[in-house]
């Protein structure tokens, strides 16, 4: 078994690793940035290391430098997390060459999957159905035109290198065909380094199904079953569950054997998810494989029992999974990403102290987050605050429950995501089950425009009767201001600064 692991991440999922390694009785090595010195995952932690400032390009992204850190402080192995350095082959590389253990896949197979037109080929090769279109660049427009009238508008241009939705162009028409694949190609370049780009039959309105496998370095590889991903805005997902309402125990066994099809073709060890878009009709068709371990993976364990991070250790010691891949997932589990943004304001990132923060508790309910009360919220890392997990016997059990939760849950300081997810939950569609890709962003106006509560109506008429009431204060000057020297409240600053949208661009690309 390993003794001690180091973890190349911070926040929630740093934390989460700490509780599966004390659980084990290995030793657990945090590092954290100077944003982060006082953070829960520090604390939380047998050791910790600081790493530098709080940009990660100069702290959790210096791979070499954390190899060093590793070597120093005698841990035998490296869990990466999700995000940062936990899907870059060298890095995976790096960590071996340095006779550390790598708790992940190995460096060849990340590289087998990061091509998207390498691991259609693989996919094509091993019988796991992807959507239809080409499988090797294009080389011009004239040849993306005569490739879209093979398959059929629309069709959609994406990036060989891609991820994240960049260097992606739906195109309707053979007219629009050569600007958008000049784009397309401008966008790769920028994101990726690399303009290679190929074409698919766009799918209108899919489901984001997903496939949780687990691989053990003897060449056994099961699955635990899918998680519905549709619920997303601009490709960040905002809720997940599992198991899908679309997804029958026979829809089940397909994509669950064609995951681990692909996992056994790519050469796959450890935690993985094979990404599927689901179409109306029930078709399936492979996407991606992400080599991490997952933001959404709580909801798997909840359905299936098993600890997968518990797993990704026992994987990379060596061990061999011992138990049979369940049948069928138990109950329901749904995961609510709580941001610290404003939903009725474009998701606007909001940052500032954590004054108070009430967890929420209770039958049924988990709560896997790196921040407590006095944390502060800044724009440097990903705005996620936490994620409010829950379990019910079935869907309707499940949303009643994260309803219940989101109701107990308090934070004060800065906005959060609370109220759109509560809205979510109150929503006929998506307690229907009826979501796919765009749901959210059509739906949105509704939700975030959704009638106040009375007790909502209230708390802002005495809000607004306070405020109206300090300003004749204020104006009055001292007399009517109350105690002696009470301050006369200043207008209050625009909420955050406009640079905050510069710095969620520079992010997006970042964050998964
Ligand atoms: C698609 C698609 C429709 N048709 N491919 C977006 C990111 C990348 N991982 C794959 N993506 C898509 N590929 C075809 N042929 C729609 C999307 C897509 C999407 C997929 C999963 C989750 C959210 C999404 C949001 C917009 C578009």
């Amino acid at each position: 078994m390993l003794r001690k692991v180091l973890i190349a991440n911070r926040g929630e999922i740093a934390l989460r690793v700490v509780r599966a390694c004390r659980e084990m009785g290995i030793a657990s090595v945090a590092v954290y940035s100077d944003a982060d010195a006082a953070a829960p995952h520090v604390r939380e932690a047998d050791e910790a290391v600081h790493i530098g400032p709080a940009p990660s390009s100069e702290s959790y992204l210096k791979g070499d430098n954390i190899i060093a850190v590793a070597k120093r402080v005698g841990a035998d192995a490296i869990h990466p997390g999700y995000g940062f350095l936990s899907e870059r082959e060298w890095f995976a590389r790096a960590v071996r060459d340095a006779g550390l253990i790598w708790i992940g896949p190995p460096a060849e197979a990340i590289g087998a999957t990061g091509s998207k037109t390498a691991a259609r080929q693989l996919a094509m090769a091993h019988d796991v159905p992807i959507v239809p279109g080409t499988t090797e660049p294009l080389r011009d427009a004239a040849e993306a035109v005569a490739t879209a009238a093979k398959f059929g508008y629309p069709v959609l241009l994406k990036a060989a290198a891609g991820g994240g939705g960049k260097g992606m162009r739906v195109v309707r028409s053979a007219d629009e065909i050569a600007g958008a694949l000049d784009s397309a190609k401008r966008e790769a370049l920028n994101a990726f380094g690399d303009d290679a780009v190929y074409v698919e039959k766009y799918i209108e309105g899919p489901r984001h199904v997903e496939i949780q496998v687990l691989a053990d370095a003897h060449g056994t590889v099961i699955s635990l079953g899918e998680r519905e991903c549709s619920v997303q805005r601009r490709h960040q997902k905002m809720i997940e569950e599992a198991p899908s309402v679309a997804v029958s125990p026979e829809l089940r066994k397909r994509m669950g054997d064609a995951a681990v099809r692909f996992a056994k073709a790519a050469g796959y060890v450890n935690a993985g998810t094979c990404e599927f878009l689901l179409d109306a009709h029930g078709e399936f068709y492979f996407l991606e494989m992400n080599t991490r371990i997952q933001v959404e993976h709580p909801v798997t364990e909840l359905v299936t029992g098993i600890d997968l991070v518990q797993w990704q250790l026992r994987i990379a010691a060596g061990e061999a999974i011992t138990f049979d891949a369940p049948t069928a997932p138990r109950g329901w589990a749904i995961e609510c990403r709580i941001t610290a943004e404003d939903p009725s304001n474009g998701f606007f990132p909001s940052t500032g102290r954590i004054r108070y923060l009430h967890v929420p508790s209770g039958p049924g309910v988990r709560w896997d987050s790196g921040v407590e009360t006095g944390s502060d919220v800044g724009l440097t890392y990903d705005p996620m605050l936490a994620k409010l997990i829950v379990w019910g016997e079935d869907r309707a059990h499940a949303v009643a429950r994260m309803h219940r939760a989101l109701e107990e849950l308090v934070v004060d300081g800065v906005e959060s995501s609370r109220e759109f997810h509560l809205r979510v939950m109150e929503d006929d569609e998506f307690r229907r089950g009826d979501i796919e890709i765009q749901w959210l962003e059509r739906r949105l106006p509704s939700i975030v425009g959704a009638q106040a509560s009375p007790e909502q109506v209230r708390t802002a008429a005495i809000a607004a009767a306070l405020l109206a009431d300090q300003e004749r204060r204020a104006r009055a000057g001292g007399s009517l201001a109350g105690a002696p020297g009470a301050a006369v409240t200043p207008a209050p600053a625009a909420s955050a600064p406009v640079s905050a949208w510069a710095e969620r661009a520079r992010r997006e690309g970042l964050r998964r």
